[in-house]
C-alpha cells in the first residue's frame, strides 16, 4: 500500500526509529542547517522541527538522508527492485533509443494503471485561503548565511506546456522576495524554463500559470527530481513508484492539477515580461552559486491542510540528503541507460562528485574507440549531458570501490593520448565554466588499450596471487601469530 501522504509516512519513519523530533526552538534561519548538517553528516535521522522560530507549523527535513530511508520511501529493501520492475516494463525489441523507450512508459502504464487520477477533493483544500496570507506563516529556510534570503527547498514547481497542454512537475528552488512573490529558479535546460520560454513567444507580457506543491507522499516528491524526458507527466512516474495512481485535484485560482495530499499549495503565475535577481543560494556544490536573474513566482491563492508540515531540505557541502537521492535516481534509471548501451556494466557517481562533475562508467569494450562512444552517448543523455568528467573503465573495474578506480584507471592513461574534450552545455551551477551554462567537458578513456587503437606495446597482467599458495597460508595462519 503506498503512503497515503507526507505524515503517514512520518509516521512510519517514527516507528522504524528514522526520525527525531526536536521539541525546542530553532530557528530556521541558519540554526536548522547547522544541526542537519551534522544529523546527515552522521547517517542520523529525519528531523521534524516541532517549534521552528517564527511559525506555527512544523518543518521535516533530511527526510531522505540515508539509504535505509531511501527503500522505506520506496518500499523496497533494495532499490534493484524498483530497477527490475522497471526492466520488466520496458520492451527490449521495438523502441529504438533511450528516449523512446522512457517515452513508452506511459503505455506500458495503461497496463499498469498508474496514470494520475483527477479526483473532486482532498486535504489539500482543508483551508483554502484567497487573502490575507503570508508565506512567512511557514517556517522557510534561510540555509547558509551568505543566501540572498529565505528559499523554499523542496517546492513541487507544476506548469503545463503551452504548446502540448502536457504538464511538468520539476524540483526548482524559490527565493522568498515578499509576503507573496518569489523567485523561480528553473535552469535554462530544464522543463519548466522551456515552459516559460514557448509561453513567452507566443505572448510576451501575458503570464504562465504555476502551481506549487510542498509536502507529499515521498514517492511523488522525488518525482518532481527524476530527470525524465519532457512531455512525460512526473506524477505518472510517482504512480508507477508507488504502485498507485497520484490523486490530483484542481486548483482553485489556475487551470493546474496538485496532488491531492500535499500539505501546502501555491497558486499563481510567472509573468512573462519580468525577471528579477536571485541568489546567492549556498548550493550542492558546497560553494554559493551566484546571484542571476530568474522569472518571478507571484502567488494569487493558497491552499493548505488544517496543520500544514513544511517540506524542505538542505543542500550545501556533500553528502546531503541530496546524494541519497540521487543515488536513488542513477539505480532506477541504470537499466534504461544498459538497454540502449548494453556495453555498461556499471556506472558511479561519488557523492564528492555532485552529479555533474564526475561518473565513472565501466563498459565492456568490444571495439575500437569504444571508450569514446560511451562518452558521447551519456553527453547526450538527458541531464546527463552536464556530466563535467567521465571516467571510462574496463568492465572488470569495481566502479562502486573509488580506490580500485584511481589506482587502475591512472595506470592506464597516457594523458595527452587518452583525454577527449568536448564544448557543450554545463550545469547552470558550474561556477568555474568559462561562462554560464557553457564550457568544456573531459572524457578519459582509462580502458586497456587495443592494438587496433595504435597500441602496439604489450599490456602488463595485473598482479595476483595464485590460488594454491593462497589456500596454503590460510591453512597455516592460525599458527603465525599473525592478525
Ligand atoms: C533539493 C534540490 C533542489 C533543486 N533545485 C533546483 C533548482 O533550483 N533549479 C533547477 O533547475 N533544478 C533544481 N534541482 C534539480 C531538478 O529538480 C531536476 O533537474 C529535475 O529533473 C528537473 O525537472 P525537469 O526535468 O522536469 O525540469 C534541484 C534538485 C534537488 C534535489
Ligand atoms: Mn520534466
Amino acid at each position: 500500500m503506498a503512503y497515503r501522504d507526507l505524515r503517514e509516512f512520518i509516521r512510519r519513519l517514527e516507528k522504524e526509529g528514522e526520525l527525531k523530533r526536536i521539541s525546542q526552538e530553532v530557528d530556521p534561519v541558519l540554526e536548522v542547517s547547522e544541526i542537519t548538517d551534522r544529523v546527515t553528516k552522521a547517517g542520523g535521522p529525519a528531523l521534524l522541527f516541532e517549534k521552528p522560530k517564527g511559525s506555527r507549523h512544523p518543518l521535516l527535513i533530511n527526510m531522505l538522508g540515508t539509504k535505509r530511508r531511501v527503500n522505506l520511501a520506496l518500499e523496497v529493501n533494495e532499490l534493484e527492485e524498483v530497477a527490475a520492475r522497471i526492466r520488466s516494463y520496458i520492451d527490449f525489441q521495438s523502441p529504438q533509443g533511450l528516449m523512446e523507450k522512457l517515452k513508452m512508459l506511459p503505455k506500458l502504464a495503461e497496463i499498469g494503471a498508474f496514470f494520475p487520477k483527477t479526483v473532486k477533493d482532498g486535504p489539500c483544500k482543508e483551508v483554502v485561503r484567497k487573502n490575507g496570507f503570508s508565506l512567512s506563516e511557514f517556517p522557510i529556510q534561510q540555509c547558509w548565511p551568505q543566501d540572498g534570503g529565505r528559499f523554499i527547498t523542496w517546492p513541487l514547481v507544476i506548469t503545463r506546456n503551452p504548446e502540448t497542454g502536457k504538464r511538468n512537475v520539476g524540483v526548482y528552488r524559490m527565493q522568498v522576495y515578499d509576503d507573496r512573490s518569489t523567485g523561480m529558479h528553473w535552469q535554462t535546460q530544464k522543463h519548466g524554463a522551456e515552459h516559460f520560454r514557448r509561453a513567452r513567444s507566443r505572448h510576451g507580457d501575458g503570464k504562465l500559470e504555476v502551481a506549487v506543491a510542498i509536502g507529499s507522499d515521498p514517492a511523488t516528491c522525488l518525482a518532481g527530481i527524476l530527470p525524465v524526458p519532457p512531455d512525460l507527466d512526473e506524477m505518472l512516474f510517482a504512480g508507477f513508484l508507488r504502485k498507485e495512481p497520484v490523486e490530483m485535484v484542481p486548483c482553485e485560482t489556475v487551470d493546474l492539477e496538485v496532488p491531492a495530499n500535499a500539505e501546502i499549495v501555491l497558486e499563481g503565475y510567472v509573468s512573462l515580461g519580468e525577471m528579477r535577481r536571485e541568489g546567492p543560494f549556498g548550493d550542492h556544490t558546497g560553494f554559493y552559486s551566484l546571484e542571476g536573474d530568474y522569472p518571478v513566482f507571484r502567488v494569487t491563492s493558497m491552499t493548505h491542510r488544517k496543520d500544514p508540515i513544511y517540506l524542505g531540505t538542505l543542500v550545501g557541502p556533500p553528502p546531503q540528503d541530496d546524494y541519497f537521492i540521487g543515488h536513488a535516481i542513477e539505480r532506477i534509471f541504470l537499466p534504461v541507460m544498459k538497454m540502449q548501451y548494453p556495453e555498461i556494466a556499471d556506472i558511479a557517481m561519488p557523492a564528492e562528485g555532485i552529479f555533474h562533475n564526475l561518473m565513472i562508467v565501466a563498459i565492456r569494450k568490444s571495439y575500437p574507440g569504444h571508450a569514446r562512444k560511451i562518452m558521447s552517448a551519456i553527453w547526450s543523455l538527458g541531464q546527463a549531458m552536464f556530466t563535467k568528467v567521465i571516467v571510462v573503465v574496463d568492465h572488470d573495474v569495481d566502479v562502486q570501490n573509488f580506490r580500485e578506480v584511481v589506482w587502475k584507471s591512472l595506470c592506464a592513461i597516457d594523458p595527452e593520448r587518452d583525454i577527449q574534450f568536448v564544448k557543450g552545455p554545463v550545469d547552470t551551477l558550474d561556477h568555474a565554466a568559462r561562462m554560464q551554462d557553457f564550457g568544456s567537458k573531459m572524457g578519459i578513456d582509462a580502458t586497456r588499450k587495443w592494438p587496433s587503437e595504435g597500441f602496439t606495446r604489450g599490456w602488463p597482467d595485473e598482479i595476483v596471487m595464485s590460488p594454491e599458495v593462497k589456500g596454503r597460508i590460510a591453512a597455516i595462519w592460525g599458527s603465525l601469530g599473525l592478525k
